[in-house]
């Protein structure tokens, strides 16, 4: 009866395992468990906590503190609740266990009509207090903003964020500077997929949806820097699309801004570096105010030098890295739209410095 590959032996020895299995079981989960597993679930845990400026459990807006404050509600209702339900199945547990001498079954309840009014009515007045907060916080986060508030149109591209400052004429990629103090009417938008603006301790999170303006309103209270993120999955370089937040002074902000908003001065359209530039075709998608280079396919350069990191927040501005991004794009944000241009080292090394220059 052996058919081919079946081998009565195989069986044999497999069953013959069996009674040495718990032994093995016992040797390995513990040493697996106590000393892989629950130091890997540990550190996991704590890697979400503190530090970062991505955590939400520090505010320093008047959007994500108000945020916190709901969180909190819910948080102390829900422990009250998990309290109270663990107790009750505790003392039932221990309360009616069976003995062992029962003759008879207990006596059979069949419905209780008290009790099922309370456990429908209960949960409906606990949602309708978390629910009243949170719906009314989400209109104010973007209710009609003040007359004097900063507006910032923030673009979500592939991969990476177009911030404009309309009161100030001009456009900046990645680095969001916001006055404290002073309340930022953030309108969401993109002209491709969906995005969504994700900066923890300022801004909280919404989507930028293409046609369509979302707004989110919040002010800033802390003077910092901050992380943000994309945080709707929009493609391949998805997970590499930052930005910053800066909180700056109401001074220090406006002396930025005066200074984005304005042009390069004319030795740097006559410069040998500019004409590498436009040499390379790099003016068919990027802009440099004061050049005749005026595409905004790509982020604007004006300020470039002035930024601190580049290609939306994944390397630090400086030569090396300008040098690398500009070898091969996609090689450091996968899909990139911005292409290999297959530039000879000697662009290359008048390109770069040029870009630094451009503060
Ligand atoms: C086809 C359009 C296109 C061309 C041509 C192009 N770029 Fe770009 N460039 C982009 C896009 C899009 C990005 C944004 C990429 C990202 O962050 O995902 C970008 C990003 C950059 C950045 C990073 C800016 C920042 O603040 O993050 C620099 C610097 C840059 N390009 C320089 C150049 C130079 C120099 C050339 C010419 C050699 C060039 N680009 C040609 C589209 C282009
Ligand atoms: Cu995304």
């Amino acid at each position: 009866m052996n058919r081919p590959g079946f081998q009565p032996s195989v069986v044999w020895l497999t069953l013959s395992t069996v009674p040495a299995l718990p032994r093995f079981l016992r040797m390995l989960v513990p040493r697996f468990f106590f000393a892989r597993l629950v130091p890997l679930i540990g550190l996991c845990l704590l890697a979400g906590c503190g530090g970062s400026t991505m955590s939400t459990f520090e505010g320093h807006s008047d959007l994500t503190k108000e945020i916190l404050d709901i969180y909190g509600v819910i948080f102390w209702i829900d422990l009250a609740l998990f309290l109270l339900v663990q107790g009750i199945l505790i003392v039932a547990v221990v309360k009616f266990r069976a003995t062992g001498k029962e003759t008879t079954l207990p006596e059979q309840v069949h419905g209780n009509l008290p009790m099922e009014i309370g456990w429908t009515v209960a949960p409906v007045v606990l949602l309708v207090i978390i629910t009243v907060p949170t719906v009314s916080l989400i209109f104010e986060s973007q209710a009609q903003a003040k007359d004097d508030a900063l507006v910032v149109n923030a673009v979500g591209k592939q991969w990476w964020f177009q911030f404009g400052y309309p009161e100030y004429d001009f456009e900046t990629a990645n680095e969001m500077h916001v006055p404290l103090g002073r309340q930022v009417d953030v309108r969401l938008q993109s002209d491709n997929v969906i995005h969504a603006f994700w900066a923890p301790q300022i801004a909280a999170k919404r989507d930028m949806m293409p046609g369509r303006v979302n707004h989110i309103t919040f002010t800033a209270d802390k003077v910092g820097e901050y992380m943000g993120q994309c945080a709707e999955y929009c493609a391949d370089s998805h997970a590499l699309m930052k930005f910053r937040i800066f909180v700056d002074t109401a001074e220090d902000f406006d002396k930025w801004a005066k200074h984005q908003a304005s042009a390069q001065a004319e030795p740097v359209a006559a410069s040998a570096g500019f004409q590498a530039f436009q040499g390379a075709t790099c003016v068919a998608c990027h802009a440099i105010e004061g050049t005749s280079s005026q595409s905004r396919i790509g982020p604007d350069l004006t300020h470039v030098g002035s930024r601190g990191l580049i290609a939306s927040g994944i390397l630090e501005n400086n030569e090396a890295n300008l040098r690398l991004w500009l070898k091969d794009p996609a090689a450091i944000k996968p899909g990139s739209k911005m292409p290999n241009l297959n530039l000879t080292d000697e662009q290359i090394n008048t390109i770069v410095p040029f870009l630094s220059s451009l503060k």
